[in-house]
């Protein structure tokens, strides 16, 4: 056996139960072979058996009140997955579905993308399985607050640095921030994604979403394909999906779709953004409200966002929601590129057809990178004690999603398989952090 196919029956064995994990390795080495045939160095020193295992794994109770005076109990996750080229980085998932499968593989791609974003940041993922939606603002901070209290002791500017994900927002960030300073004493940019009146940067709310756009736009670009006119189909209506359809609108697109995990809706004429950002952002409403309110709206509980012609599609809800029948419809339909805003939203199988076809598809990794680099840029303003304007942080925001864009076409191209932007992003993820954790020797 090749020291590839070794690896990903070792990691397989020794990882029994953790499916997404599973896939999330399977996809980056199965991308990485030609890299390992060419570098000898690599296997020499064992590199990918100490990429796949995480640096430490911290598992914790959580234990809290709701409001009925019941003592709930979750679980807590912190994975620190690599370090090679920086304190850990990666948000926290607040999701009934978290397990330590979900929170590896996520942490295992942040390694990569962390590391095409060009910042000096490592990978790390976290989360619990409590579910924010329904709760009131004060279990909601009950959670938070103990959820902190565990996880502070590995955390800090320096060591980790987390952030937002799947039900984890700006008022989750405020209150772990909040108890966070509280025991320690320290006014410190330990989290990203904080409020703007304490420390918390421009542009990170939308980053993710028009960091997407951003890279899309290249990559279409390139092709002589332009947002402008074109129809774009968009899953999710949570903080990835409201700025990715922001910033698609405003480039000229009509964005017919959006979803939550009720149903989806389809507006021929594009969807309107202000309500629902307003619907899901401050009223934290269901779109079935929305569609209550647009008669001109098509709500469906069955099916999904990829069943509707479109020229474009953005998934940016959650791991494995476009599947191989999806990608069949969006073949079918005349789709020219998919660009993930989500983590790892399209299946193996869905991904291999997309791209046989002859689809444009850009891999999250690189795709969605925008959210964490401008965390990255949050540190920075943090550790400067300074706040740059909205334009400064979006300027600098695009021309990272650009070299991001640059740099996984190029690897593409070296490697011989030029286009192949999920082939261009492992290896160009890969290299910094492998060459970076072979100079520090086997640790
Ligand atoms: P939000 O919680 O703001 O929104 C998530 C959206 O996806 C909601 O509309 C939610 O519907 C839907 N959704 C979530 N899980 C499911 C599910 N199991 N089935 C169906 N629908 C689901 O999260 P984000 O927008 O922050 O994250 C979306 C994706 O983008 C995730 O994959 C995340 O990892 C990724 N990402 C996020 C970044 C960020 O900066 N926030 C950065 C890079 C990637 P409902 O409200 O009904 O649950
Ligand atoms: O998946 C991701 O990149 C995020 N959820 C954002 C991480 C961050 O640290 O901003």
């Amino acid at each position: 056996m090749n020291y590839v196919d070794c690896i990903l029956a070792e990691t397989a064995a020794k990882n029994p139960n953790q499916p997404e994990f599973i896939q999330a390795v399977t996809e980056v080495l199965d991308s990485l072979r030609p890299v390992i045939d060419a570098e000898p160095q690599y296997e020499k020193n064992n590199l990918l058996a100490r990429l796949v295992e995480p640096e430490r794994s911290i598992i914790f109770r959580v234990p809290w009140v709701d409001d009925k005076g019941n003592v709930q109990v979750n679980k807590g996750y912190r994975v620190q997955f690599n370090s090679a080229i920086g304190p850990y980085k990666g948000g926290l998932r607040f999701h009934p579905s978290v397990n330590l499968s979900v929170i590896k593989f996520l942490g295992f791609e942040q390694i990569f993308k962390n590391s095409l974003s060009g910042m000096p940041i490592g990978g790390g993922k976290g989360g619990s399985d409590f579910e924010p939606k329904g709760k009131s603002d004060r279990e909601v901070m009950a959670f938070c607050q103990s959820f902190i209290t565990e996880l502070y002791k590995y955390i800090g500017a320096y060591t980790d640095v987390p952030a937002g994900d799947i039900g984890v927002g700006a008022r989750e960030i405020g209150y772990m921030y909040g108890q966070y300073k509280r025991i320690t004493g320290r006014y410190e940019g330990v989290l990203t994604g904080k409020g703007l009146t304490y420390g918390g940067s421009l542009v990170r709310k939308q980053a993710t979403g028009y960091g997407l756009v951003y890279l899309c736009r290249e990559m279409i670009e390139a092709k002589g394909h332009s947002f402008e006119g074109a129809k774009v189909a968009v899953s999710g209506s949570g903080n990835v999906a409201l700025y990715a359809i922001e910033k698609a609108i405003q480039l000229g697109a009509t964005v017919v779709t959006a979803s939550d995990s009720n149903g989806w809706i389809y507006e021929k004429d594009g969807v309107d953004f202000e309500y629902l950002k307003d619907l899901k952002e401050v009223k934290r409403g269901r779109l079935f409200e929305y569609a209550e309110d647009h008669p001109s709206c098509v709500y469906s509980t069955t099916g999904r966002v990829w069943s509707v012609k479109c020229d474009i599609a953005l998934p940016c809800a959650t791991q494995n929601e476009l599947h191989e029948d999806d990608a069949r419809a969006l073949i079918a339909n005349g789709c020219y590129a998919v660009a993930e805003g989500a983590n790892m939203p399209s299946t193996p199988e869905a991904v291999e057809l997309l791209q046989k076809a002859g689809l444009l598809f850009a891999p999250g990794k690189a795709a969605n990178a925008g959210g964490v680099s401008t965390s990255a840029l949050e540190m920075t303003q943090n550790s400067q004690r300074l706040s740059w304007s909205a334009e400064e942080v979006d300027e600098k925001l695009h021309s990272i999603m650009v070299n991001i864009y640059k740099s996984i076409s190029e690897a593409a191209e070296a490697y011989g398989m030029k286009d192949n932007f999920v082939v261009g992003a492992n290896i160009a993820g890969f290299k910094k952090v492998a060459d970076a954790m072979l100079a520090q020797g086997i640790v």
